[in-house]
């Protein structure tokens, strides 16, 4: 399989501070999206999830990211249709954002770049048991990437950003529930782009079907300033770091075929 490649490369990256050893691939994500290049494929189908806000657990700050977790040890958040075969399931979602509205998605459109980017997270239960073993195999995971651009304020977003400031540090934890990821959704989830790729934090594994939708959310600039006031540092650390930047840099297509859903 795709992961299996051994060969490592190094690379600097905002948030791993530092040269870090990582394992490459052909199908290494992010990627642009050349919407003249994308191709129309009439056999994508709209997608259906199925979600139920009360496994909603907690939300952590990783050092990365942001997460807010659901229990996923059961098909209580399921995702099918679109490009998948099999029935994928919801583990949590997090997303990437710049130090100013500019830059931050990691995924761009004909080179534009969005201030922020959502990643729902999910893993081929119909295949795999455990979200660790569907990480390291072909067609484990499935992450929908949704764009955020500023403009007015987001209701759904409004509860998420409420619950920021008690996880301001990395490692710490907040019990966070009944929130509906369904609520990020742009209007229209019928029109997506999708491709192979792989995670975009370690461990890099290929084995993400990508489906990034065309339309964006929006989202106030004091609701963004919000994720901003985040620390990439835990409480013990001298020298405080904004968690800004968050993003991997783009990854060359290599062949790869972008699909999309619409024409
Ligand atoms: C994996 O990739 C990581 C997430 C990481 C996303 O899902 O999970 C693991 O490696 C656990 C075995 O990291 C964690 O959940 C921490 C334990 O999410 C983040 O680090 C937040 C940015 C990254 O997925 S992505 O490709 O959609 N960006
Ligand atoms: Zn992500």
């Amino acid at each position: 399989t795709a992961c299996s490649s051994k060969y490592v490369l190094s690379q600097m990256h905002p948030m791993w501070h530092g040269p870090l050893e990582v394992p490459g691939g052909d199908h290494q994500s992010p990627i642009d999206i050349a919407v003249k290049k994308a191709v129309f494929d009439s056999e994508l189908k709209p997608l259906e999830s199925s979600y139920d806000p009360q496994t909603c657990q907690q939300i952590w700050n990783n050092g990365y990211s942001f997460l807010v977790e659901y229990d996923d040890t059961t098909d209580k958040n399921t995702l099918k249709g679109g490009p998948l075969q099999d029935k994928y399931r919801l583990c949590q979602f997090h997303f990437h954002w710049g130090e100013s509205n500019d830059w931050g998605s990691e995924h761009t459109v004909d080179r534009r770049l969005f201030p922020a980017e959502l990643h729902l997270v999910h893993w081929n239960s119909d295949r795999y048991t455990l979200f660790e073993e569907a990480v390291m195999e072909e067609n484990g995971l499935a992450v929908i990437g949704i764009f955020l651009k500023v403009g007015k304020r987001h209701e759904g977003l409004q509860k998420l950003v409420d619950a920021l400031p008690a996880i301001r540090h990395k490692d710490s934890v907040v019990e966070f529930t009944r929130f509906d990821p369904a609520s990020l959704f742009p209007s229209n989830i019928d029109d997506y782009w999708t491709y192979h790729g792989s995670l975009t934090t370690p461990p890099l594994t290929e084995s993400v079907t990508w489906i990034v939708m065309k339309q964006h959310i929006e989202v106030s600039h004091d609701q963004l300033a919000v994720f901003r006031s985040l620390l990439f540092t835990s409480a013990e650390e001298e020298v405080q770091k904004s968690m800004v930047n968050n993003f991997r840099v783009q990854q060359p297509l290599r062949g790869r075929a972008v699909r999309s859903s619409f024409t």
